[in-house]
C-alpha cells in the first residue's frame, strides 16, 4: 500500500535520527525530507486540517489524501506554534491509528466475565440503550453523582457535558494525580499561575535549562524539543539530573547522575548556595516574593556538603551549577517537568523547582517563564447543570484540599466499597483512558472494576480496559472527525480545527455523536442543542469573526496579543494570586493545611538486597501504551528492553537480548518477558524500560505479550499527602531467569 510504502520512506528517515542514539533531536531537520517528495508526486493531493490525538501537544496539522482517496501523509500546519510546521515521528506515523486492522468494528455488548474479552456484536441502538438504563436504574436507587466519568482526550469535553448534565462532577483525567498535578499545585502555591500545556517554558530564548529528570527528547513535546534544539544551536548551557544518561544529558554542559529519589536535597542546597552566595536577583525579590529571611533560615544548614551525603553529587559541582544557572539569570529554567508522580513528596520537590525560579527571577521573563495567552471563544449558552449533593471530595474527609483538579485514582479507590461511605461508585463510563495500564497498582483497578454495577468503555482499540466493559461502544479516530477547536495557550492566542479526513470506518462514530445520543436517551438534549457538531463549530467560529469554512481552509488561526505582557515590564513590582499577593518562598497555604511551607527533604526507602528500583520513561516513536500496536509505529519499536548496568549484568551473568522476567519486592511476578540492554547509561541501582508495553490483550496482533509492563510491577503507591498524586518510583525489582510457572493473564 502506498501509504505505508511512504511512511516507511519517511520513518526510515526518522529512525536514522533515533537509531544513531543521541540525535533525537535531529528529527524535526529529518523529517522535512518530506516536503521534497511532494514534489515527485505526479498526482492531484488535497489536505484537510487537523490537530493529532497521538500524545496531548496536540499539533496542528494537515492531513493529505492522494486522488483515490487514501492518506499520503500528515504533516505540520506552518502556522501552528506547536509544531512549526513540522510533526514528530509519532504524529507522521498516526495514520496507521487509522489503517490499524485491529481495530473496534462495532458496539460489543459483553457475553463471557469481565476481563475474558468474551463480547458479542451489538447495535448502536440496543448498546446505548443499555448505557442510557443502567445510568437511569443506577441514578434512581443511589443518585446520578454515583457514576463517574474517566477520561482523556477529546471526547472528554462531551462526555463531562453529558455527565454534568446527569447530575455528577465526577470525572476525572489521568493527567492530573498521575502526571502534572503535583507541579500545578507547587505552582499555584508559589506564584498564583499553573504551567499549562503547553508549558510557558521560554526555551528557545534560555541561556540556562536544567531538567530534573524530565527526558525532553525522548519525551517527544514537538514545539519543546524543537525550542530545545534551536536553544542548543545557539549556546543554552544545560544541566541533566538523571540517574539515567538520557538523549538530552548527552547535549548537556552538565549530567549530574542523582542518587534516585533525593531530588530534593539537591534542589535545597541550590537553594541554600545561591541565597549564601548572593547569587540571586536581589531586586526582583525584594520587589516580589514573600518569606526570603524564613527560607534563608530554614536552608541554613542544607549546604553542599549535607547534600553530597545524600545524593553523591560532589560539593563542588552543585556549587558550579548554582553558579552556572545565576550567570544565565534571569534567563534560567529550572523545568517543572510533566510526569512528575514519583515519590510521594513530588508537590514539595516541585515547589523547590519554583522557589529556585523565582530566586532566580526568571518567571516572567525572557528565557525563563512567559506569560501565556489563549483565545477567547465563547461556549453556546445551554441551560446551568444540576448542582450535585455529593462529589469524590466527600470520600476524602478533610484530605487533598489542595488539588484542584478531580483524582482518577481517587474515583478509583472511592469506587471501592468501604464502611466508612455511605456510597461508592457504581457505574464508569471510561473513554481514551487505558486506566489498567495507566492507574499505579493494577490489583486496586481491577478490584474497583469488579465492584461497580456497570462499565461502559469509549475506545478506538481493544485494549486492556475495553476487556473490562460491559458494553464496548467504538469511536472513530481523530482522522475522522470533528472535534472542539483547540483552544490551548501560547505565546499568541491561537484555535485549530480538526475536521474529517476519512469517513468513519467501519460502523464506528465520533464521541460527540456517542454522547449527544446518550443524553436523547437521558432527555437531556437541551445541553446539546446542535444536532452536528460542525454546526456548532460554525456558530463559535461566527462569534469570533471566523467560520468553518474560513478554518477549514486555513486549520489555524493565530491572534495577537491583546497586551503588552508577554514579560514582565523591567522593575515591575507584579501582583501574584496568592494570598500574599507576591510569589510565596513561604507558602501560606501549606501552612494553613499543616503542610511543610517551605519543602524538607525526607529519605526514601532504598532497594533490599538483589532488588534494583524500576525506573521507566518515554521512547520518541511512542505514546503510553496506546501506539504499541500501531503499524507504522510498532515498526520502529515493537517492545521494550530492561536497561541494566554493566557491573549489575555481570554479576547476574546476564547476556544482552537475553530475555528475563521480573518480580517485584510484593512479589509480583511479570507477565511476560523482556530483553536484556547492558549500558553504562543507567545507574547500577536502579534499572530502566519505556512504559506502554507488556500488552495482555490478544487482541492486539502486533504487540501482544511483547515486553514487560512497567505498570505490572508498580504496586507500591507512594501517595503525595498535599494533593493526591501517586507516586509511582518506589517499586524494586530482581530478575528471574528462568519462565516462571504460568501467572494471571
Ligand atoms: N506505569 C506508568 N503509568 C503511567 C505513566 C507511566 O509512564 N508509567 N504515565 C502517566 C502519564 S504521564 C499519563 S499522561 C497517563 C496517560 O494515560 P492514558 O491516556 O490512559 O494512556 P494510554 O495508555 O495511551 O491509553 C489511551 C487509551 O485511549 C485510547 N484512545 C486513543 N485514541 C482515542 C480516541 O481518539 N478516542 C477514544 N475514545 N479512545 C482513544 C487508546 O486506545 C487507549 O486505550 O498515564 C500515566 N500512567
Ligand atoms: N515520545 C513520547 N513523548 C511524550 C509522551 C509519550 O508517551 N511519548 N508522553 C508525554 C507526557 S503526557 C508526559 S507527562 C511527559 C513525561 O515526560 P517527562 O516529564 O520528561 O519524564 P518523566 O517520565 O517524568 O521522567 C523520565 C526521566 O526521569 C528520570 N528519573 C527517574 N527517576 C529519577 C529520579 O529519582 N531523579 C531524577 N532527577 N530523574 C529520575 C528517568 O531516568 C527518565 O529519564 O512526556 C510527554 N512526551
Ligand atoms: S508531539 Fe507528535 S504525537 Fe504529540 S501531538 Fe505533536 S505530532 Fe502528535
Ligand atoms: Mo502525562
Amino acid at each position: 500500500m502506498a501509504t505505508r510504502r511512504q511512511f516507511l520512506k519517511t520513518s526510515a528517515l526518522g529512525l536514522g535520527g533515533i537509531s544513531i542514539g543521541l540525535s533525537a533531536f535531529k528529527y524535526v531537520s529529518d523529517f522535512t525530507g518530506l516536503q521534497q517528495n511532494a514534489a515527485d508526486l505526479t498526482v492531484n493531493l488535497t489536505r484537510t486540517p487537523t490537530y493529532c490525538e497521538i500524545c496531548f501537544w496536540k499539533c496542528a496539522g494537515w492531513v493529505y489524501k492522494k486522488e483515490d482517496g487514501s492518506i499520503w501523509k500528515i504533516t505540520g500546519n506552518e502556522e501552528d506554534q506547536h509544531s512549526n510546521g513540522r510533526f514528530c515521528p509519532r504524529g507522521t506515523g498516526g495514520v496507521g491509528m487509522y489503517t490499524d486492522k485491529d481495530r473496534l468494528k462495532t458496539p460489543l455488548i459483553r457475553t463471557g466475565e469481565r476481563g475474558k474479552h468474551e463480547f458479542r456484536e451489538a447495535s448502536w441502538e440496543e448498546a446505548l440503550d443499555m448505557v442510557a438504563d443502567n445510568m437511569k436504574k443506577l441514578s434512581s436507587q443511589y443518585g446520578p453523582e454515583c457514576v463517574a466519568l474517566l477520561n482523556h482526550g477529546s471526547g472528554g469535553k462531551y462526555f463531562s457535558d453529558l455527565l454534568k448534565a446527569f447530575g455528577s462532577t465526577n470525572i476525572a483525567a489521568p493527567s492530573y494525580a498521575q502526571c502534572r498535578g503535583p507541579r500545578e499545585v507547587a505552582f499555584v502555591n508559589t506564584f498564583g499561575e499553573l504551567i499549562e500545556s503547553p508549558e510557558r517554558t521560554d526555551i528557545r530564548d534560555s541561556k540556562c535549562l536544567v531538567l530534573i529528570g524530565s527526558h525532553i527528547g525522548e519525551n517527544m513535546h514537538n514545539g519543546q524539543v524543537q525550542e530545545v534544539s534551536d536553544a542548543i544551536d545557539k549556546g543554552v548551557s544545560i544541566i541533566t539530573v538523571d540517574p539515567r544518561f538520557s538523549v538530552v544529558a548527552s547535549k548537556s554542559k552538565f549530567w549530574l547522575p542523582i542518587k534516585p529519589a533525593t531530588d530534593l536535597a539537591l534542589l535545597l542546597s541550590w537553594i541554600h548556595v545561591l541565597i549564601n552566595e548572593g547569587w540571586y536577583d536581589k531586586d526582583y525579590v525584594e520587589k516580589n516574593t514573600y518569606g526570603l529571611d524564613l527560607l534563608k533560615e530554614h536552608v541554613k544548614t542544607m549546604t553542599p556538603e549535607w547534600a553530597y551525603g545524600i545524593t553523591t553529587i560532589k560539593p563542588d559541582v552543585i556549587r558550579e551549577t548554582a553558579k552556572e544557572m545565576f550567570n544565565a539569570s534571569p534567563a534560567v529554567i529550572i523545568h517543572p517537568g510533566r510526569h512528575v508522580t514519583w515519590y510521594g513528596d513530588d508537590t514539595q520537590r516541585l515547589r523547590a523547582v519554583a522557589i529556585l525560579n523565582a530566586l532566580l527571577g526568571s518567571w516572567g521573563r525572557r528565557g525563563g517563564f512567559y506569560n501565556p495567552a489563549v483565545a477567547s471563544v465563547p461556549n453556546y449558552p445551554h441551560p446551568p447543570f444540576p448542582t450535585p449533593s455529593r462529589t469524590w471530595r466527600d470520600a476524602f474527609p478533610g484530605q487533598f484540599n489542595l488539588a484542584d483538579e478531580t483524582l482518577a485514582s481517587g474515583l478509583c479507590d472511592a469506587t471501592i466499597p468501604a464502611p466508612t461511605r455511605s456510597c461508592s461508585f457504581k457505574a464508569w463510563l471510561v473513554s481514551g483512558t487505558n486506566l489498567i495500564n495507566t492507574l499505579p497498582d493494577q490489583a486496586k483497578t481491577l478490584e474497583a472494576i469488579k465492584s461497580l454495577e456497570f462499565i461502559a468503555v469509549i475506545d478506538t482499540m481493544p485494549m486492556e480496559i475495553t476487556s473490562w466493559a460491559d458494553v464496548i461502544l467504538p469511536e472513530c479516530t481523530y482522522l475522522e472527525r470533528y472535534d472542539t477547536l483547540r483552544v490551548s495557550p501560547h505565546r499568541k492566542p491561537a484555535i485549530a480545527l480538526r475536521m474529517p479526513a476519512m469517513e468513519p470506518k467501519d460502523n464506528t462514530k465520533s464521541a460527540y455523536w456517542i454522547a449527544r445520543e446518550i443524553a436523547s436517551r437521558l432527555g437531556l438534549l437541551e445541553y446539546f442543542p446542535f444536532e452536528k457538531l460542525e454546526d456548532y463549530l460554525d456558530w463559535q467560529l461566527k462569534q469570533i469573526g471566523s467560520s468553518l469554512e474560513e478554518m477549514q481552509k486555513i486549520g489555524v488561526k493565530t491572534f495577537e496579543r491583546e497586551q503588552d505582557d508577554m514579560y514582565f515590564q523591567p522593575g515591575e513590582q507584579h501582583e501574584f494570586f496568592t494570598p500574599t499577593g507576591k510569589i510565596e518562598l513561604y507558602s501560606t497555604s501549606f501552612a494553613e493545611e499543616g503542610f511543610d511551607p517551605m519543602p524538607v527533604y525526607t529519605p526514601h526507602p532504598e532497594p533490599p538486597e538483589g532488588y534494583y528500583r524500576l525506573n521507566y520513561g518515554r521512547a520518541p516513536m511512542h505514546t503510553f501504551s496506546r501506539t504499541s500496536n500501531n503499524p507504522n509505529l510498532n515498526d520502529l519499536m515493537d517492545e521494550n528492553a530492561l536497561w541494566i548496568n554493566p557491573k549489575v549484568a555481570k554479576d547476574w551473568g546476564l547476556k544482552k537480548d537475553q530475555r528475563i522476567w521480573l518480580q517485584n519486592q510484593d512479589g509480583k511476578i511479570s507477565n511476560f518477558s523482556i530483553k536484556v540492554r547492558v549500558t553504562e547509561r543507567i545507574r547500577w541501582d536502579s534499572v530502566y524500560m519505556v512504559h506502554g508495553f507488556g500488552h495482555a490483550t490478544k487482541q492486539l496482533s502486533r504487540t501482544y505479550g511483547k515486553g514487560i509492563s512497567d505498570t505490572e510491577m508498580i504496586t507500591n503507591v507512594m501517595t503525595d499527602p498535599i494533593m493526591g498524586g501517586t507516586g509511582m518510583r518506589g517499586n524494586f525489582v530482581t530478575f528471574l531467569t528462568e519462565k516462571p510457572e504460568e501467572v494471571a493473564s
